[in-house]
């Protein structure tokens, strides 16, 4: 069976490349397919989080969520820390991944930076976290930026790794489920399906309107970076209007992009803000100067975003209605996750005496 699961930290602002490259796309999908939307709080605190500002920050999560368009009838809604089985597996999975394959994550080597020996031993073992968090419910689909494309792979790994590991035993208890994609590597039976990323579209990395070269982050100490969910109308037109551009006018066809990581950012976030292709917005858009695309560019930003923002403003006067969708979520969320955790730990022989 289908499932989706994805997750955003609640580590600060909440930006358009968080939007565009997850949020939005979460909100189709609960139509398509049972779908669980997690505020990812232990992974937040791999790096150093004031407290009083975590609760905050995942509150304004669950609001964008919810503003967003994800409807928690449909949906699952919650906090990570909430449903212990998040926890649990990830440790198992501690012991599943090998040192080496986190070793070489890129996220890992940026966040920790030259001082090495002082970060968290959690920033390093995210990945496997992040594994559990998907696994946990046996998710088939997660939709994310691309920038997590390696730690998605590295769950494929892990979830491969344990199928092998346990085919036998997996075999005798009778847990594992055909393999959809025999191959004589792979065993016959699965427990953890093999999940399917979903990367995709015009805006799977959206960058920094001062650097093109560079994501938008949410840990960007320059505000003009980035858009933030919560930006008034006039910050947003003045965040486009600094943007940094190059003089030429925008091209005609896609080729024209190449070489022009300013120009192509700004394409993108039109075309995914609209719903169209890059093409389609060069299509109307070709042999323009940015003084006239930033300010459509702006508009559409607006009008698209400023709901959104007062919703959330509304959710967020509210935390007694943000606190009992969560809790309503962990129990659904832990209704499905607690059997799974069951068997994992009778394949790994853990004696359970009740
Ligand atoms: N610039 C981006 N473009 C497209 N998608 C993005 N995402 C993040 N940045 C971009 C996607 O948003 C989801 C949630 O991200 P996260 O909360 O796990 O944090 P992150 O990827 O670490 O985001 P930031 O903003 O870059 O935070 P910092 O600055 O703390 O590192 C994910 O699906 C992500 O792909």
């Amino acid at each position: 069976p289908k499932r989706v699961f994805s997750g955003v930290q609640p580590t600060g602002n909440l930006h358009l490349g968080n939007y565009l490259g997850a949020i939005s796309r979460f909100v189709p999908l609960q139509d398509e397919m049972p779908s669980i939307y997690c505020v990812v709080d232990m992974h937040a605190i791999t790096v150093w989080q004031d407290p009083a500002e975590l609760t905050r920050a995942t509150r304004e999560v669950t609001a964008a969520y919810l503003a967003a368009g994800i409807d928690p009838k449909k949906a699952i809604i919650f906090n990570q820390s909430q449903v212990k089985e998040h926890a649990e597996l990830a440790w198992i999975f501690n012991c599943v991944a090998r040192m080496g394959w986190l070793s070489r994550m890129t996220q890992f080597k940026e966040k920790a930076g030259k001082n090495r020996e002082n970060a968290s031993v959690g920033l390093f073992a995210y990945p496997a976290l992040m594994a559990a968090d998907i696994l946990a419910y046996r998710a088939t689909h997660v939709p994310v930026g691309d920038d997590q494309k390696q730690h998605l792979e590295l769950t494929r790994d892990i979830a491969q790794k344990f199928n092998n590991d346990f085919q036998d035993r997996i075999k005798e208890l009778g847990l594992g489920v055909p393999n959809p994609e025999p191959s004589p590597e792979t065993p016959d039976e699965l427990f953890f399906p093999v999940t399917e990323p979903m990367i995709a579209g015009p805006a799977t990395r959206i960058m920094s309107l001062r650097d093109g070269t560079k994501k938008m982050s949410k840990s960007d100490p320059s505000d003009l970076s980035r858009i933030n969910l919560t930006d008034d109308t006039d910050t947003i037109a003045r965040k486009f209007k600094k943007a940094k551009t190059d003089p030429e006018p925008l091209p005609g066809e896609i080729e024209g992009l190449e070489a022009r990581p300013e120009a192509d950012n700004l394409v993108g976030i039109y075309a995914a803000l609209s719903g169209v292709t890059k093409a389609d917005v060069l299509k109307e858009y070709g042999g323009q100067q940015f003084s006239t695309f930033k300010p459509a560019l702006s508009e559409l930003a607006v009008e698209k975003l400023s709901p959104i923002a007062a919703e959330m403003r509304n959710l967020i006067a509210d935390p007694a209605h943000i606190d009992a969708v969560l809790k309503d979520g962990a129990e659904r969320a832990a209704a499905i996750a607690e059997p799974i955790l069951h068997d994992v730990k009778r394949i790994a022989g853990f004696l359970e005496c009740r």
